[in-house]
Parts: C-alpha cells; sequence; structure tokens
C-alpha cells in the first residue's frame, strides 16, 4: 500500500500555495505580509516573556505561517462539495454566521482544523459564504443569477476525483496530494472574463454587489488572504507608509492589556479590469472590486459568559457611537469602546477565575518535580505554584465584525436592509453536515490539559 501523507500535510502545503498566488495576484497583499512579518518580529523583541510563553505552548512557530481566506459561494451544491475537498485537507465546518442582519445576503461558516495538534501545525481556515438568493426580492432577477449558477462548475474534474480516492482511500500519496493542492487552487483562482454579459451584470450589481461578484464569475475567487499579526495597532498605523489605506475603525475588541477574541482591519477592494461577453462574439472592457487585504491579531477564547459579556459591551459601544462607513465617527467609536469595556476584566487571572476565557493548563518547573496523593482542585494547584496557564487562541470569527469587513468593501451605497432570518437548518442542509459548535471544543482542549496535569501529578514515580 502506497503511505499517505497527513491532512496537515496538505493543508499546510496548500495554504502555502494559496499564499503564493495571491501575492502574485494582488500585490499589496505581499507588501501586508511584509509589514506583518517585522512588526511580529519587534514585539517579540519587545515581549520576552510573550514570546517564551507562546513557545512554551507550541504556539510561536504557527504565527508566521497563519492565514485565513474568504471565498462566497452560489450553490448549495458547491457548498457541499467544497466540505468534502476541505475535509481532505484536515478542515471541517465550525460555527454558523448569519449576515443577513448586517445587509449583506449571505451565511457563512469556517473551514478549520479543530484538534489542538492540527492547530498547531497549521491553523489554515477558509470563511465560506453562501449566497441567500432567497433574499433578493426580484423573482425574475432570483431565477436567472439561479440559472448561471446552475450551469458553472468550480471544480477541475482533477480535484473532483482526488477527492473522491482520498475518501475512499482515507488519504492521499504525496504524488497525489501535490496534484490535489494544483487542481484544488484552481477553483480559488481570479478570473477576469465574466461568464455574463454586462447588461446581467449591471443588474446584479443594482440588486447587491455581492451578488455580482458571486454570480459573474467562473469560480469563487478568493477574496482576501488574511495574515496574523500581535500587533494590529502598529501594522494600522504604519499602513499608509507602506500605501496601503486601512479602513478607518479596527473591527472587535479595543487595544487592551489582554487581548480577547479577535480584531481585525482591512484594505479597500481593488477595482480591477475585467471583461464581459458583448453579445457578437467579443469582449467589452469594465470593471468590478471583490478583493481585498485584511490583518487580525487573535487573542484568547471566550467561554460562553465572556463572549456575551464582550457582546453586551460591544452593543453598548456601538450604541453609544454607531460607526459611520466613511469612518468619520472613528475616534469618538474608539473612545467609546474603550469606556464600555473597561467592565471587562484585564488580567488573566481575573479572566481565568471568572470563567471568561479558556486556558491549557500545565505543569511548572516545581510540578514536574512533585507528586500527590490527592486529587486537588485547580485553584490549589496554582497557589502552590505546580500548575500554570495560558491563554487558548480563538480560532473562530465574530458576525458583527465579518459584516463590518464584509462592508467596508462593498463601498458605502451598499447598506441595505434585509429581513433577519438565519437559517442554520438550511445551512446544515446545504453543507451535507452539521457545523461544529466552537465552545464545546475549546472546553475539551482546556480539560484534557488540565487532566493530563492531573494525571502526571498524581502518578507514583514507581509507575512510570
Ligand atoms: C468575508 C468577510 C468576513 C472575516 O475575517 O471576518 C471575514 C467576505 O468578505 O467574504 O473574512
Ligand atoms: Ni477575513
Amino acid at each position: 500500500m502506497t503511505k499517505h501523507v497527513t491532512s496537515s500535510d496538505i493543508r499546510s502545503a496548500f495554504s502555502a500555495a494559496m499564499s503564493a498566488m495571491y501575492r502574485n495576484e494582488v500585490p499589496a497583499y505581499g507588501t501586508l505580509m511584509d509589514l506583518v512579518g517585522h512588526v511580529n518580529a519587534e514585539a517579540l523583541a519587545g515581549q520576552p516573556q510573550l514570546k517564551a510563553r507562546l513557545e512554551a505552548t507550541d504556539n510561536l512557530e504557527r504565527i508566521s505561517e497563519e492565514r485565513h481566506g474568504a471565498i462566497r459561494l452560489g450553490t448549495a451544491d458547491e457548498l457541499a462539495m467544497i466540505r468534502r475537498v476541505f475535509a481532505v485537507m484536515g478542515m471541517y465546518p465550525v460555527g454558523y454566521y448569519d449576515l443577513s442582519t448586517a445587509g449583506v445576503p449571505v451565511h457563512s461558516t469556517a473551514f478549520r482544523p479543530v484538534g489542538d495538534e492540527a492547530l498547531k501545525r497549521n491553523p489554515f481556515r477558509v470563511f465560506t459564504s453562501l449566497l441567500r438568493l432567497d433574499l433578493i426580492a426580484d423573482q425574475g432577477l432570483r431565477e436567472d443569477a439561479a440559472c448561471v449558477l446552475e450551469k458553472r462548475q468550480i471544480f477541475t474534474s482533477g480535484a473532483l476525483e482526488l477527492t473522491e480516492k482520498a475518501e475512499k482511500e482515507r488519504g492521499l500519496s504525496k504524488e497525489d496530494a501535490d496534484r490535489f493542492v494544483v487542481e484544488v487552487l484552481e477553483t480559488f483562482r481570479w478570473h477576469n472574463r465574466a461568464i455574463v454579459d454586462g447588461d446581467m451584470y449591471h443588474r446584479l450589481h443594482e440588486a447587491h454587489r455581492l451578488i455580482a461578484d458571486v454570480v459573474s464569475f467562473k469560480g469563487p475567487h478568493i477574496n482576501h488572504l488574511t495574515p496574523r499579526t500581535l500587533d494590529i495597532d502598529r501594522v494600522q498605523a504604519l499602513m499608509p507608509d507602506h500605501d496601503i489605506a486601512p479602513k478607518a475603525t479596527i473591527e472587535g475588541p479595543p487595544t487592551r492589556n489582554c487581548a480577547i477574541l479577535l480584531r481585525q482591519t482591512s484594505f479597500k477592494a481593488l477595482e480591477e479590469a475585467v471583461s464581459f461577453e458583448d453579445g457578437n462574439g467579443g469582449w467589452q472592457t469594465g470593471s468590478h472590486t471583490a478583493r481585498f487585504g485584511e490583518i487580525e491579531q487573535r487573542g484568547i477564547a471566550l467561554t460562553p459568559k465572556g463572549r456575551s459579556l464582550y457582546d453586551k459591551l460591544l452593543a453598548a459601544s456601538r450604541k453609544m457611537v454607531h460607526p459611520a462607513a466613511d469612518g468619520s465617527n472613528a475616534k469618538a467609536y474608539e473612545a467609546a469602546l474603550i469606556e464600555t469595556f473597561q467592565a471587562f476584566p484585564d488580567d488573566w487571572t481575573t479572566i481565568r477565575v471568572e470563567g471568561l476565557g479558556y486556558f491549557t493548563y500545565s505543569l511548572t518547573e516545581k510540578g514536574s518535580e512533585t507528586s500527590i496523593s490527592a486529587t486537588a482542585d485547580v485553584d490549589a494547584l496554582i497557589a502552590d505554584g505546580l500548575v500554570q496557564f495560558d491563554p487558548i487562541v480563538y480560532e473562530d470569527f465574530l458576525p458583527v465584525s465579518a459584516a463590518g469587513i464584509f462592508q467596508s468593501n462593498l463601498g458605502d451605497g451598499a447598506q441595505q436592509q434585509f429581513a433577519a432570518s438565519p437559517n442554520q437548518q438550511r445551512f446544515e442542509a446545504d453543507l451535507g453536515a452539521k457545523v461544529l459548535n466552537e465552545f464545546g471544543h475549546y472546553a475539551d482542549i482546556e480539560q484534557s490539559s488540565l487532566e493530563a496535569c492531573i494525571h502526571a501529578l498524581t502518578r507514583s514515580p514507581a509507575a512510570d
């Protein structure tokens, strides 16, 4: 039997190939990557403590390779197939995000690795949205769009074949995996020739810019690729020096000592030349804005209790100052966030003791030389200096932030109202699987780290 490579190997290779392709397609992404690399190196040099903890928890190496991407799909079949393709790379759908409330006619999930080991190896994720034609009022347009989408095939035959082979044989050989990466990359490639004519494009665009982006092209081009930074405020401040204009406000929580969840900022989508069939066998030139850049800083994963506090404080800040699409009240919004988030504890001990965030536990040096007979509770073990704790990184996304990112790239004129209509059941039926619940997953990682500590502490030296 031929030896299989691991799904993490395939994911790593794919993430690297995607990054190289996007760097080539959107040079500003390359500039941003270099800037992020530089700022991350500075942050690590300036905070030896942070560097030491990242190293100790096996989280340092992944950072320079870390990124997420985003795609927007048109049909249930596309979504179901991409699920199978991502599964070959060890990426599974986690979370359900309803963006209809924010005026974007999609609902989404994130495909990502789920086990602790796989995440440490390479946490590449893809925020994947499915267009909701059901939210479009114009029935004629809805039918025309569905008809265009029905006819396209976003996967190469090689990608389909290799996915089936991987499913049947429970993996791929090195040679097949290399081919799989090349074939699947095609799905994400930019095509500057539209599959609709100029009139249709304009009708779609009038209904919603996002609909034009999904329906008019041969495939779901990757629309951004986001490196992870350790200091988003610094990158945001330096972007203009590199001829990149960031959006006015950073999405998510304000600057804090203890980073929570996720902070993100993006730069505006590029206006790109595209051509449309002119109906006489020729091409007519036009333009389309779709692809942009984004950076993010990841903090601790919050428990349901911490998350509801976050949601409450974010809503309160946005009630005080609603961030304008043109960025005109950015400073006031930032001040409102900082003020409101005073109510969120900003030291790791309080966050842990109040049950607001998830942590991994490990033995201190003293702990690894000690053995105890009875099981003590974790607080006592920490107080005795036997066990230490580190924040678990938040691997997911935030719906309000995602909506802000979508909107900043759709332009100010694209604000539209849709009736809030989350439909996770429908999404899962289209996906052909249930999405995983992110909270349960973090709780498992925390619990097993704690059990490993207790196990090591209570084991008798002789049994080793
Ligand atoms: C996805 C926007 C959401 C994020 O990081 O929250 C997103 C899109 O524009 O397709 O990527
Ligand atoms: Ni993103």
